[in-house]
């Protein structure tokens, strides 16, 4: 896993140089958002069920996917999705916290699509609950950290899609 500090000093090394302006200022603008960041990062940690309970509600309830014969049909089945959308939103959290993807591609992405087309896991609805989880998280924390998190929401769906 690495983080905005190690992608820009490992660029860095990689050349064998000091860090130039365009390194620096990518590092000062993350730390000039720390503080964002935990403040996010907190506020999402206390509200993480009711997260993904609301994206749920609006993007998967009373669609074909919840009846009969849809993936999420079944206790089972219902709660595994709610499991993932959870995975999602706490793997989110960690690389907003990081300001870098680099997490999502090691312990949630890899291997993830295959999974999904062996099980007929849909990934079209997964992504409809993942930008709904990213509109409710950005209600939360307001639209700046909405904004930072919108970039890891992103990241999985198109990582999945
Ligand atoms: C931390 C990294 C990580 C991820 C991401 C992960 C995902 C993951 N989701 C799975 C299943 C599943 N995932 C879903 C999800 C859904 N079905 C729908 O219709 C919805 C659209 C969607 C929810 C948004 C369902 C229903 C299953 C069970 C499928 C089955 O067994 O038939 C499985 C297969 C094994 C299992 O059932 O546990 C994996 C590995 N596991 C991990 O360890």
């Amino acid at each position: 896993m690495q983080d905005a500090i190690t992608a820009v000093i490992n660029s860095s090394d990689v050349q064998g140089k000091y860090l130039d302006t365009s390194a620096l200022d990518k590092l000062k603008s993350y730390f000039s958002t720390g503080e964002l960041r935990v403040r996010a990062a907190t506020t999402i940690a206390a509200n993480a069920a009711a997260i993904v309970k609301e994206a749920v509600a609006k993007s998967l309830l009373y669609s074909d996917i919840t009846r009969p014969g849809g993936n999420m049909y079944t206790t089972r089945r219902y709660a595994a999705c709610i499991r993932d959308l959870d995975y999602y939103l706490r793997y989110a959290t960690y690389a907003m916290l990081a300001g870098d993807p680099s997490i999502l591609d090691e312990r949630v992405l890899n291997g993830l699509k295959e999974t999904y087309n062996s099980l007929g896991v849909p990934v079209g609805a997964t992504v409809q609950a993942i930008q709904a989880m990213k509109e409710v998280t950005a209600s939360l924390v307001g639209p700046d950290a909405g904004k930072e998190m919108g970039v890891y929401f992103d990241y999985i769906s198109s990582g999945l899609s």
